[in-house]
């Protein structure tokens, strides 16, 4: 480590004497600079991890843990005053990313380098990001969020393409990130970005910007707002100018290493994150025609390279792009695709299975199922419904092509990293080994009955608790109730995530104080989450949060005993403070919907406890940790399924037979509301919640409350809640997504 020496020359200073600005762009340095030169070793076959996201967060103090230097710095820094978390808060944090999706394509590399596999990840440089979420009025606003600077994690590679769309081409290039494992290789995160992108035709301090302008916009932002036509045809020229650089990437880095390519197979797998990037394929086949190969062996070659992960059973996420789109945007696929199209229809007569349908939109899920050799769904009751219901017509040609691989998470950064203090314990009582081999955590199970143990246990989320309420204070003016009982829901906000149902609980709980019922341990309920920029009803929810957290703290009956906040701009920094703190985490979907979730997984780690339902990943948690150790509540995804086949479910008779419910609900468009929030947000929610309600919140309703509050009476006996904590902590081994990846590897990949 030669941080002063870089400091040295950097600024002619010794560290006390610079500021937390210099001392981050010197530890930058040091960093890129070590992570150099543990390369991976290029083996003969290669991984490539397509994805248009990639959350990787903050990187410094996670490089400089899988570096090894880590407390080294940290000592080295205290010594002259600093401190690393300071220093930290100057890092912008890359957005690249929506939510869980991208978060686990960044886990995926954190553990394809820490395995030493031979893998590297493909994504789009966008400069803004997701937007920044600020709140005005109880009303989310987006703002524009910048976080490259002139010097940061990217470096500029000297690769580019010419790629060619529809009327003109665009030079993509190449910016590189290094990716570190843990105590072993780096590996690396390709992002092409366009070299015209124009910063300043974004107009105000919105998100709004000339959408027609694709050498200017292309890599602005990450998934602008794809509600009108415009935004829509962007996001196809964003997809097929990351697929077509990575294409060529792939190619000459197979030749390269000697490939010839009707050998491509054995020299390159190409691993497609949900259907986005889908367009590989015909561009795949496009470009071994240009090479000579024949249509019969460029579509066997390629369907032999590629695999697809499904992320979703929504049906309004699944990509299905107007074959005009397509026309315009990227006319050299057509031939292709239509031809795909041609052999699936030649071949089966099923109209579900066919790519191109009779209303001529093309289904990128389709070309994926037919066109590669693998399909994966990311927990096993989701895997399960894939092969059952949703996609059933494709599992029936294909069942070898279906396999299961249940989503991990990093351990370095959600547990190494986030909670220190828990690593210590840990690493005191078992030994360091769960940090290499994350199975190891069920040695702890051997401390359930020591109390001295669980007190320790308890003592480590007090401190996080109180860490999170000082950061909280200081990032955003709000006050939490260190003594209280924390209750996190954090997610993208989704009417299948069911926030709404969180938010009726809290009023469900504010009428019972009013009626002098009190809690024996107040209560906090903590929300984060961004709602996409066109999607109305979940800003609608927002809103209702924000106008119960403004009600209930101004209600000073109420606000003793219950707590309602909504932190701002949720972005992985924030889930790295609220994670530990957490006490029970929410994970309520509506059972059939969350294909796996994995904050659920980042939750249990930490030693909060569940309540959810049979729906996801909960499913398999439950499993591990038995009935004790995890809240459940609510319908089954087989009989949601059925309500959903018969079209039964009418929110609107739940409302009627229950007073509870109705109470609830009404409240929204009270006049107590109303003088808070805005009519017209709050009455449309109302009105969703009664007439529609597609996701069911009123059915799991009651079931929820019940199991609420048994998990706040179970809270109350602290010995059992710690022996609970421990036992998620001893289980949770099984969600390492280095566990993920080594079967991906076995069973997929076969690097
Ligand atoms: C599609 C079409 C047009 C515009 C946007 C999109 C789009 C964008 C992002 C569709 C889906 C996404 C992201 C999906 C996602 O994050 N899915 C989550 O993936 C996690 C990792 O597998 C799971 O744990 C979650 O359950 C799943 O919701």
């Amino acid at each position: 480590m030669n941080l002063e020496s870089i400091i040295k020359e950097r600024f002619d200073r010794s560290v006390k004497d610079c500021t937390n600005e210099e001392l981050y762009y010197a530890l930058l340095e040091m960093t890129k600079k070590m992570a150099k030169g543990r390369e991976s070793s290029a083996g003969k076959k290669k991984l490539y991890y397509i994805s248009a996201e990639f959350l990787i967060g903050k990187l410094l103090s996670n490089n400089l843990i899988n570096l090894g230097i880590y407390d080294e710095v940290k000592e080295l820094l205290e010594k002259n005053g600093k401190s690393l978390s300071e220093i930290e808060s100057v890092e912008p944090e890359p957005s690249l990313g929506n939510g869980g999706l991208g978060r686990l394509a960044a886990c995926f590399l954190d553990s394809i380098a820490t395995l030493g596999l031979n893998g590297d990840g493909i994504g789009l440089n966008y400069h803004y990001g997701l937007f920044r979420q600020v709140f005005d009025n109880n009303l989310q606003r987006e703002t524009p969020n910048p976080w490259i600077e002139k010097e940061s994690w990217l470096e500029k590679t000297d690769k580019s393409y010419q790629i060619p769309f529809g009327g003109f081409t665009l030079n993509s290039r190449m910016y590189d990130i290094d990716v570190t494992g843990y105590d072993n290789r780096t590996t690396k995160l390709h992002l092409f970005d366009v070299e015209t992108v124009d910063e300043s035709i974004v107009n105000g301090d919105g998100i709004h910007f000339d959408k027609e302008d694709i050498a200017k916009n292309l890599t602005l932002f990450l998934y602008p707002d794809d509600s009108d036509e415009q935004g829509r045809l962007l996001r196809i020229y964003q997809q097929y100018f990351m697929v077509s650089s990575g294409a060529r990437l792939i190619l000459e880095e197979a030749e390269e290493r000697g490939c010839n390519l009707h050998d491509l197979a054995d020299y390159a797998v190409i691993q497609i994150n949900d259907t986005h990037p889908t367009m590989v394929i015909p561009e795949l086949i496009r470009l071994l025609l240009e090479r000579g190969i024949l249509m019969d062996e460029a579509i066997e070659i390629v369907s032999r390279t590629c695999a697809y992960t499904n992320h979703t059973i929504l049906a309004e996420a699944l990509e299905k792009w107007p074959v005009r789109y397509l026309e315009k945007v990227v006319p050299q696929l057509m031939p292709i695709i239509y031809e795909l199209n041609n052999r699936v229809r030649k071949k089966y007569e099923d109209e579900s299975v066919a790519i191109v349908d009779s209303e001529k939109r093309v289904h990128m899920a389709h070309i994926d199922i037919h066109y590669g050799y693998s399909v994966n769904g990311v927990a096993y009751l989701h895997t399960e419904i894939l092969k059952n219901s949703e996609l059933n017509n494709f599992y029936r040609i294909y069942p070898e092509k279906f396999n299961n691989k249940t989503n991990g998470i990093t351990f370095r950064r959600w547990l190494l990293h986030c909670n220190r203090e828990l690593s210590a314990l840990l690493e005191e009582l078992i030994g360091e080994g769960f940090k290499k081999d994350a199975m190891e955590l069920e040695k702890l199970s051997a401390f359930a009955e020591d109390e001295a143990v669980l007190a320790r246990l308890t003592e480590v989320k007090r401190k996080s608790k109180s860490e999170l309420k000082d950061y909280l204070k200081k990032t955003q003016g709000i006050e939490l109730n260190e003594n209280s009982i924390y209750d996190i829901q954090i997610k993208r906000l989704h009417e299948y995530k069911r926030q709404q149902m969180n938010a009726l609980y809290v009023i469900h709980k504010y009428f019972e104080i009013k009626d002098g019922k009190k809690p024996t341990t107040p209560i906090t309920v903590i929300f984060g989450a961004k709602a996409a920029p066109a999607y109305i009803i979940a800003k609608d929810i927002i809103h209702l949060i924000l106008c119960l957290q403004q009600l209930i703290d101004s209600d000073p009956e109420v606000s003793p005993y219950l707590k309602v906040v909504m932190v701002e701009n949720y972005n992985v920094t924030l889930a790295e403070k609220l994670i530990p703190a957490a006490d029970i985490h929410e994970q309520i979907s509506l059972a059939s919907k969350e294909a796996s979730g994995t904050s659920n997984m980042k939750f249990m780690l930490n030693g909060a406890v569940a309540l959810g339902t049979m729906d996801g990943a909960n499913v398999e948690i439950a499993e591990l940790v038995g009935d004790d150790n995890i809240f459940i509540f609510g319908e089954s995804s087989d009989t949601v399924i059925e309500h959903y086949e018969k079209a039964d479910y009418v929110s609107k008779d739940y409302y009627e037979a229950d007073a509870d419910i109705k109470r609830a609900v009404d409240f929204i468009v009270s006049d107590e509301m109303l003088e808070i929030g805005q009519e017209e947000n709050l009455k449309r929610l109302y009105n969703e919640l009664l007439n529609k309600d597609w996701f069911m919140t009123l059915l799991d309703f009651q079931s929820y409350v019940k199991e609420k509050e048994r998990a706040l009476k179970a809270y109350e006996d602290r010995s059992a809640w710690a022996r609970k904590m421990l036992v998620n902590i001893s289980k949770a081994g099984f969600f390492s997504s280095d566990r993920t990846i080594a079967q991906y590897n076995n069973e997929v990949w076969k690097l």
